[in-house]
């Protein structure tokens, strides 16, 4: 269609249909196309991640979409926001809250309890979720999960203020013994120094195996300690997943 803009759109169209790309793709349109309501929704949330990127490229090439006003989860999605010509609002702008918020994740259950954060945004992506009315996630047919933390390879991310990174490490170490936890580096060689979040933090990886049901505890456990400034698990929060699957379709969890 003469509608359809944006460099990165035109490489979505070329992607072959069996492909985890194409999954992501089929995912962020369809949500779009669901969930943004043109006649009423003023605000949206847009999270981080490749998926996300699909989404902003559906947003782009509808035009009835372009009045509302977009609120960013990280730097990524700010300049995709800009790069795509849409509306930038903060969330401090947005006194009436957030109508919905779409997002990428890292695992999802059938509860719709999530792994997120292995883009290290999981701070500004969980104030944008608990500020919407509705809050919706897409992702590929990879990230589907019968047990939490079984299929995510990184761990749980956690998000720590630079002062207590030693002392929570030390002390979930302690805590989880059975947990591999390690400080989130910029390159496997450790040569660049440690991930630095878009809020000046670093990021513990915290292997804790599968959760089976414990996700929501183990998020009180950890978000409770002093310096911990988030946790990437999200629970009770999302009220759909969007997963594009190999064979083309879409699979929607309520
Ligand atoms: C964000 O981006 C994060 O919470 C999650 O870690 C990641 C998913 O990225 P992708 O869509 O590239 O797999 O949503």
């Amino acid at each position: 269609s003469k509608l359809w803009k944006g460099a990165l759109l035109k490489r979505s169209l070329t992607l072959p249909a069996t492909t985890i790309e194409n999954g992501k793709r089929l995912a962020a349109w369809k949500a779009v196309d669901d969930m943004i309501d043109p006649k009423n929704h003023k605000v949206i949330g847009l999270g981080s991640g490749s998926t996300i990127e699909y989404a902003l490229h559906r947003i782009s090439s509808r035009p009835e979409l372009h009045s509302m006003l977009y609120v960013p989860t990280s730097f990524q999605t700010k300049q995709l926001i800009l790069q795509n010509k849409l509306r930038l609002a903060t969330l401090e702008e947005c006194s009436n809250g957030i109508d919905l918020t779409i997002d990428g994740a890292d695992e999802i259950d059938n509860d719709l309890c999530a792994i997120k954060g292995g883009g290290g945004c999981l701070f500004q992506e969980r104030l944008v979720a608990q500020a919407s009315e509705e809050f919706v996630i897409i992702a590929d047919e990879r990230k589907k999960s019968n047990n939490l933390g079984s299929k995510y390879a990184r761990g749980i991310p956690v998000e720590i203020v630079p002062m207590a990174i030693t002392s929570i490490q030390r002390i979930l170490t302690n805590r989880y013994t059975q947990a591999n936890i390690q400080l989130r580096m910029a390159t496997p060689t450790d040569k660049a120094g440690p991930v630095i979040t878009d809020n000046g933090n670093l990021l513990l990886d915290c292997h804790l195996g599968p959760l089976g049901r414990q996700a929501a505890t183990i998020y009180q456990d950890i978000k409770l300690l002093s310096g911990v400034v988030e946790v990437g698990l999200f629970c009770g929060m999302a009220k759909k997943a969007y997963f594009g699957n190999l064979d083309g379709t879409v699979d929607i969890w309520t």
